[in-house]
């Protein structure tokens, strides 16, 4: 009996019992009711350490308080505090598949939809694990404090309490730096609230959580209307009017929005072994008369990769200097983008397809901020697809997406993000029939096959488009998000493409930076390679003016790629430039025709280089503070309504809009509706 007693007197064995069954229950919650993704023997071992240091630190707490009693009184606190916030992401995940914020908790009442109205439905049997050992714990308290007995527990020295502190810090970063290893800047980047959950923990992604939103609090706090001053002036002044012959040419029409992932501008008619790697796309890119191509268009984007290129193409805004827009600030940023506009200006319905989880890069809040009515993401797709990571095979995305999309009202803007031709290229000899370069750098070699896959999957989706008659009333914006071979590898690029690798420079890297980016209007016959220099922050305010959508009243960084005004410097986010003739990085300017560095000054040039250097500084930190201030909560162009998240629900979204069709009857535009209420589907050509 005194062992016993001694057992539960012991504040060491008390600890460590408690810490044991913490983390049993997380690591229970990993494995049954959240899916984070776990791939490869690293992952399994950083998952199943993650718990350790945040639940010694915390549960550690408890050897700073020196009488048993309320030591143990607060031992059970912290527990309980704790469990309640695994338990709520339990809850929370199982209607959002996602984790709880701070912003989720104190903003808007997602929780308390999510927990309160549905919660007793959410609950599940196994719950019961959860919270089994509180209850015992709670009892032995009970059991103490009824018996009123004294219990005699020596105290452990506050040294040895501060050095179990210290050993969690330790193991922390432990886990952080495995972490950072396996995936790097994961903290600067957050690519996905499950990211920072599989490699750091529940605790540390919900104190991690607290601190962003207090940091964004408080540079919001400050802000005030007044920010939008100079940010004002500045575009008003920049805004570039459009060219009458351009303005309007794909009025009504469906506009189609194909999101090349990792694709470079020299994949376009390149060929390996006599063959093309992208002969749809060259097809749709040679086509002078019914496609506006351009050569010298780059990406812009940071650290934020895909969501950064979404961010500037969606709203005309740069991404951040850092991490990702839409992880950071997507979550209650106010935007003025382009499906609210084109539903509020010209009656779009909208939507997005993706083969990948709805919540990386937070896709999942930010399309509703942005006004997306729609978002089909990997649940929307069967199951049983094939994945390459990122998320589903482009052919099934793309021919999956048809029962989703024929439901739409006409006209649409749809935005279909591709995956597969992602980093690390992975292939096989099934779906990826293609010869790979023969650079030695597999990376390099097996790009080629990735995009010669992603090219046949765009043929099939436009032989259906075509079949169905969706083609003929469609404007299709096809453009490469980024690089997808790094500045690492381009000297291994560098042989395949003819150039000389022992030559290669910091300009050459700048000048891969290009990619596609071609305006496809069939019916048109104004088209041809278009020369003049742009990015990305440039495509919303030309694809306005192509619908016959004026933009002039909204705050876009950009110019119209076809405006005689339009402004041909672009920014790559670090404030280097490229321009027509010149190209700016780290502070030596490049002559683009010899690709050597010059002397602005003897040249005489050095004035039009600063001016151009200062007003590319000037734009990306006025776009940072509209951003970081979130000032466009201040700011409604006349005729524009801003946009309620609250209205956007993704869950159902088919059923949602066959209502939508029964209750317009006649008047339904869908694509199903238009083929007489049935399904186009079976005009889809099978995957080869
Ligand atoms: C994932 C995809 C990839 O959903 O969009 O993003 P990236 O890694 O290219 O930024
Ligand atoms: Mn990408």
């Amino acid at each position: 009996m005194d062992r016993v007693k001694k057992a539960f007197t012991n504040r060491w064995l008390i600890l460590l019992t408690v810490s044991v069954l913490f983390w049993t229950k997380t690591i229970f919650a990993y494995y049954v009711d959240f899916s984070l993704g776990v791939q490869g023997s690293v992952q399994y071992f950083i998952l199943w350490i993650n718990p350790i240091a945040t639940t010694l630190l915390i549960f550690g707490l408890f050897l700073y308080v020196k009488k048993i009693k309320p030591a143990l009184i607060f031992l059970f606190l912290l527990d309980l505090l704790n469990t309640v916030i695994l338990y709520l992401n339990v809850i929370f995940y199982r209607e959002f598949t996602d984790f709880v914020t701070i912003k989720s908790v104190l903003g808007f009442s997602k929780v308390s939809q999510g927990i309160s109205g549905s919660s007793f439905a959410l609950m599940k049997v196994h719950d019961v694990l959860y919270w089994i050992d509180l209850l015992v714990f709670l009892g032995i308290l009970i059991y103490i404090f009824a018996k009123r007995k004294e219990i005699v527990s020596k105290p452990v020295k506050k040294t040895f309490a501060i050095a179990i502190s210290c050993l969690s810090a330790l193991i922390f970063s432990v886990n952080l730096s495995m972490s950072e290893a396996n995936r790097p800047q994961l903290l600067q980047r957050t690519f996905d609230r499950s990211y920072i959950v599989k490699y750091l923990g529940l605790d540390a992604f919900t104190i991690y959580d607290g601190i962003k939103t207090e940091q964004t609090n408080s540079v919001r706090a400050h802000a005030s209307s007044n920010g939008l001053t100079d940010i004002l002036k500045y575009t008003k002044q920049h805004y570039a009017a459009p060219d009458p012959s351009k303005y309007g040419i794909a009025k009504g029409k469906n506009i189609i929005v194909i999101h090349l992932e990792s694709f470079q501008q020299f994949l376009i008619n390149m060929k390996v072994d006599g063959q093309e790697v992208t002969p749809f796309l060259n097809s749709i890119g040679n086509d002078n008369k019914q496609t506006l191509a351009f050569d010298n268009f780059f990406h812009e984007v940071g650290q934020g990769k895909t969501s950064d290129a979404e961010n500037m193409l969606e709203t005309g805004t740069f991404g951040l200097p850092q991490g990702s827009l839409f992880t950071q600030l997507g979550n209650d940023n106010t935007f003025q983008g382009a499906p609210a506009i084109l539903n509020q200006q010209a009656g779009y319905s909208s939507a997005v397809f993706h083969g990948n989880v709805g919540s990386f890069w937070n896709r999942d809040h930010v399309y509703k901020n942005l006004g997306y009515q729609n978002f089909f993401d990997r649940s929307y797709f069967n199951a049983s697809d094939e994945s390459l990571g990122y998320g589903i095979l482009d052919k099934d995305m793309l021919k999956e997406t048809v029962g989703h999309l024929e439901h739409l009202q006409q006209p649409f803007y749809s935005k279909f993000l591709t995956v597969t031709n992602h980093t690390p290229y992975l292939t096989d000899d099934k779906n990826f029939n293609f010869p790979s370069l023969k650079t030695g750098d597999s990376t390099v070699d097996d790009y080629v096959r990735t995009a010669h896959y992603l090219d046949e999957s765009l043929r099939q989706f436009f032989d259906y488009l075509k079949a169905s008659g969706v083609y003929q009333n469609s404007i299709f914006m096809i453009y490469g998000d980024h690089f997808g071979i790094s500045d690492s590898n381009n000297k291994d690029l560098a042989t395949a493409l003819g150039k000389d690798p022992t030559t290669w420079s910091k300009f050459d890297d700048a000048q891969m930076q290009r990619v596609p980016l071609m305006f496809h209007i069939p019916g048109y016959t104004g088209g041809g390679i278009q020369h003049q220099y742009g990015g990305e922050i440039d495509v919303l305010p030309t694809l306005l003016h192509l619908v016959g959508v004026d933009s002039q009243k909204y705050i876009q960084f950009g110019t119209d790629l076809f405006s005689p005004k339009h402004d041909q410097t672009v920014a790559f986010r670090n404030g280097d430039f490229v321009s027509p003739n010149y190209t700016e990085l780290g502070g030596q300017t490049y002559d683009n025709k010899t690709g050597q560095v010059v002397d602005p000054k003897a040249l005489g040039i050095a004035p039009t280089i600063d001016a151009e250097q200062k007003q590319v500084k000037q734009a990306l930190s006025l776009s940072d503070k509209l951003n970081q201030e979130n000032l466009l909560r201040f700011y409604t162009p006349a005729g524009f309504t801003p946009v309620d998240p609250k209205k956007y629900d993704y869950h159902d979204l088919d059923q949602k809009n066959a209502a939508i069709e029964k209750q317009k009857g006649a008047q339904s535009t869908s694509i199903y509706s238009k083929n007489g209420n049935k399904t186009t589907a079976a005009l889809y050509p099978p995957i080869q």
